[in-house]
């Protein structure tokens, strides 16, 4: 068995990816697809990812995209240990929870958002920032509402990480890549320590990825 998945160090889709598979000790070879150069746009990439993006994950020839698409085919493939509850009811909370950040937060901050806002709109680079911290914000804020309707004991769906640890985790990673204070969401802040205590958690943080320290953005 193989596994390939194409990903850069700052795509928060491909940080999503990375957890399962190291939650699941899954080996992968991460293959770099700088999307800040423009990279998703070259000839054949189209074929690897029709939308020009990452993640793909690549499993013994067979090609899969859409972040959320991958860790629900990993945890049919590899059951161990679940990403999804097995009862629908908390499958679908733990589901709820991931679209946070996957279907409302995260999309509006990838480059082809900011590369719109500024080539079409005239924004400049500061009110660039000002909208990335503005809807990454907004997904930290409805993340806090609902640990505090359902506090995580110890993870969001409970003793062990799920898909939802994983996005929450993710809209932590965001909000580091923007340098923001996570002090005003203390659930959050809360649930993502504990899940950065975790190797796999841990070592697929954007900032611990090679390619962090060859972009120049490292401090
Ligand atoms: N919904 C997709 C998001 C894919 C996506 O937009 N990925 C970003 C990086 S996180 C990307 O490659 N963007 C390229 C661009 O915006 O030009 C998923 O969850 O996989």
């Amino acid at each position: 068995m193989t596994i390939q998945l194409y990903g850069f160090w700052r795509s928060n889709a491909a940080f999503r990816v990375r957890v399962a598979l190291a939650l699941k000790n899954l080996a992968f070879e991460e293959i770099d697809i700088d999307i800040l150069s423009g990279r998703q746009f070259d000839p054949g990439f189209a074929e690897v990812n029709p939308g020009h993006a990452v993640p793909t994950l690549v499993h013994d020839g067979h090609r899969i995209s859409q972040s959320a698409a991958i860790i629900e085919y990993l945890d049919e493939v590899h059951p161990e240990p679940r990403l999804l509850p097995a009862d629908p009811r908390e499958r679908a909370h733990a589901r709820s929870l991931a679209m946070v950040l996957a279907a409302d937060a995260h999309p509006l901050t990838v480059p082809r958002v900011r590369k719109y806002l500024g080539q079409a709109l005239g924004a400049d680079k500061a009110a660039i920032e000002s909208w990335c911290r503005h809807w990454t914000t907004d997904g930290l804020s409805t993340y806090e509402r609902l640990l505090a309707r359902r506090p995580p004991a110890p993870f969001a769906l409970g003793t062990t990480p799920t898909i939802a640890d994983i996005s929450i985790a993710g809209q932590v990673a965001l909000a580091d890549v923007y340098r923001m204070d996570l002090a005003t969401f203390p659930e959050v802040a809360a649930l993502a320590k504990r899940c950065f205590a975790l190797p796999a958690f841990a070592d697929a943080h954007p900032f611990r990825q090679p390619g962090y320290k060859a972009s120049g953005e490292a401090r």
